[in-house]
This record gives structure tokens, C-alpha cells and sequence, in this order.
């Protein structure tokens, strides 16, 4: 059984084994929790995303994937680059974040994680709702046949961690 945390924070700052980071195809970078995991990573992650794109990932992660590299200087083993779709009103792309989580959570059984720190995924600049994307997300987590251990939701505010604790018994 995988155990759900919350915790209200800068994913940054967190212990885990791995940090997933709401990502662009591009992995080169960007704002929000990529621009904060890559500053405080350093160049190491932005060096490992650079070889994917020379490599398998030409033309980027496609969206609903996920990619892990080294965590460089955080506190984790590993980064899981993951890519959450922008949102829209017109199409329904639940099932392309809800693939964010499990691709992720994939990743981390591949490499023997057992501790996973999540931002909300698409909850900012891709502008996915909060409860839906937190529907989302703790569905997707629950569902999910993995031996991750811990998975840690780390919600940048208090909006984002209520609209959390309220998917949660
Ligand atoms: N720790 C935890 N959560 C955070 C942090 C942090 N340090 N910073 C922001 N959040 P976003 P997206 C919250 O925009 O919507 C980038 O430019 C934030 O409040 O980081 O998937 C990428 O390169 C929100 O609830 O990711 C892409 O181009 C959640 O994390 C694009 O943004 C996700 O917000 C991805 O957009």
C-alpha cells in the first residue's frame, strides 16, 4: 500500500528519493517548480536533459511521459521530468495528466524509489483547476500498482494544499 502525505512547501526542499518536476517538452527549463528544481539542482539536471534530447528524446518528452535524471544538488536521488498538458475547456486531457502520475510512479519503481515528492501537475502555468487536477492526481496515485512507498503531494500554498486534503479521507 502506498502511503499519501501532504505537505504544505517548496518541493525543493524536500527529502525524498525522487522529486518529480512539472516540466516542458523541451526538459531545457522553464518557470514555476522547473525553474525552482533546476536553480536549486544546478547544472547537472539541465547537462542530463540536454544528453535526452541529443539522445532517445530529439524531439521532446511527449506529454503524459516521464523522464528521470539526476537530482544534482537537492535532497533526493533523483528528478522525474514529467509533462502535464495545458489545460483546456474544449477537449478533455484528463487522461494525459492522470498518465503524469502513473508514468512517473513508473519511473520510480524502475530505479527502486520508494519515497516520490509531486507538485500539482498543469496547476499553474498550464492552468489545470486545483480540485480537478487534486481529483486527479490522489485518484491516480490510489489506483496505481506500484512499490513506492511514500508519496509525498507538495502543494505550494494553502489553496493547493486544501484542495489536496479534501481528496483525502
Ligand atoms: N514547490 C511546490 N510547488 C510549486 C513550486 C515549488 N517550488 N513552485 C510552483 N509550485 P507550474 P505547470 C506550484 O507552473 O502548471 C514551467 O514553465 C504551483 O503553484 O510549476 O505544470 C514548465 O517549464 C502550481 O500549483 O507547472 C512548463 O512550461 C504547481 O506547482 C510549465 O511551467 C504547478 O505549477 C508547466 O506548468
Amino acid at each position: 500500500m502506498t502511503r499519501i502525505t501532504l505537505v504544505q512547501g517548496d518541493i525543493t526542499r524536500q527529502s525524498v528519493d525522487a522529486i518529480v518536476n512539472a516540466a516542458n517538452s523541451s526538459l531545457l527549463g522553464g518557470g514555476g517548480v522547473d525553474g525552482a528544481i533546476h536553480r536549486r539542482g544546478g547544472p547537472a539536471i539541465l547537462e542530463e536533459c540536454r544528453k535526452l534530447r541529443a539522445g532517445h528524446y530529439g524531439k521532446g518528452l511527449p506529454t503524459g511521459q516521464a523522464v528521470a535524471t539526476t537530482a544534482g544538488d537537492l535532497d533526493a536521488r533523483w528528478v522525474i521530468h514529467t509533462v502535464g498538458p495545458v489545460h483546456s475547456t474544449g477537449e478533455d486531457r484528463s487522461e494525459l495528466l492522470a498518465s503524469c502520475y502513473r508514468e512517473s510512479l513508473r519511473r520510480a519503481d524502475e530505479l527502486g524509489a520508494r519515497t516520490v515528492a509531486f507538485p500539482a501537475v498543469s496547476t499553474g502555468i498550464y492552468g489545470w483547476p486545483l480540485d480537478d487536477g487534486a481529483r486527479i492526481a490522489v485518484a491516480t496515485v490510489q489506483e496505481a500498482d506500484t512499490a513506492v512507498e511514500e508519496v509525498r503531494f507538495v502543494l505550494f500554498d494553502e489553496r493547493a494544499y486544501d484542495a489536496f486534503a479534501r481528496q483525502l479521507p
